[in-house]
């Protein structure tokens, strides 16, 4: 009689207890459904994205243009020896290119690059004896200039073909091609004489005005010409500084400012747009 009673006892208990329990898990599982709602019906949240800059995408032009004609893409330090990047360079002690208002010093003997030459030189250096050479630096390089066209930290894209009998009409037909490539294939381009220390003879080089089509207007001052480069045949001093024979090899030579390029190709009138990166600037390219 005990045995059934405490049976009977068990069972109420363990129903109670049960029942109890599945109510508390029912209530669980509403509360946590209703706290995990999600409105459908709500605008997505905004993912906001980059833009490439337009120095960049000039950059990649740039890069295009030539990589198609066979030039390897060379990178170097930017904290650079005043061997490569002055003595090798023709460059000696005394130039008044070297002047310490241009150059940002880190020790006499150290500095930030003025110019992506270093690179140039780097490879002539290491060059394999009977190989040509067709490259271009593009970089970052530092001159002490901060106003409405000069900053500080700009970029350059120097080229070098070094081989046996290169003539100047290489380094025409290059730059011609490259030109029309950049601004299109009704550009003609003019080689006006200059003098860089590193070249031998050395032009600067003049597209026909892209907007005007050389007749003369607001974008080109009226002239019908734009300067974009500078070039030349490199000097046999340089060769010879960097362990090259100039009696056997020769070669050209040539720099571009990327920041020049790109405010003329995205018509920018302002350089120093270029380093806010203010995205609403930079989504416009
Ligand atoms: C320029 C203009 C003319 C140049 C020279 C060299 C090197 F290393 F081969 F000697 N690299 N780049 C050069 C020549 C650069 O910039 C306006």
């Amino acid at each position: 009689v005990m045995g059934a009673l405490a049976n009977k006892i068990r069972e109420a208990v363990e129903k109670q207890f049960t029942e109890k329990l599945e109510e508390l898990k029912a209530k669980k599982l509403e509360e946590k459904i209703r706290s995990e709602i999600v409105d459908i019906t709500l605008p997505a949240r905004h993912q906001r994205s980059g833009h490439i800059h337009p120095l960049d995408k000039a950059l990649r032009e740039i890069m295009k243009s030539f990589i198609r004609m066979g030039y390897s893409v060379e990178e170097g330090p930017e904290i650079e020896e005043d061997f490569y990047n002055f003595e090798c360079l023709n460059l000696p002690k005394d130039h008044p290119a070297r002047d310490m208002q241009d150059s940002f010093y880190i020790t006499p003997e150290i500095l930030l690059r003025t110019h992506t030459s270093p690179v140039q030189v780097r490879t002539l250096r290491k060059h394999i004896p009977n190989s040509p050479i067709r490259m271009i630096a593009p970089g970052k390089v530092f001159r002490w200039d901060n106003d409405a066209t000069h900053s500080p930290v700009f970029h350059q894209v120097e080229g070098l073909v070094v081989d046996k009998g290169i003539t100047f009409a290489d380094l025409k037909g290059t730059l011609e091609v490259f030109a029309k490539e950049l601004f299109g294939p009704e550009t003609k381009t003019k080689f006006r004489p200059h003098h860089f220390p590193f070249t031998e003879p050395s032009a600067e080089v003049d597209v026909t005005c892209f907007k005007c089509g050389g007749k003369g207007c607001r974008f080109c001052k009226g002239s019908g010409w734009i300067e974009i480069l500078g070039c030349g045949m490199v000097h046999p001093h340089v060769l010879e500084m960097c362990g090259i024979d100039p009696e056997e090899y020769n070669g050209f030579a040539f720099g571009v400012g990327l920041e020049r390029i790109a405010l003329l190709k995205y018509e920018i009138d302002d350089m120093r747009l270029l380093y806010e990166n203010d995205i609403r600037f930079l989504k416009q390219f």
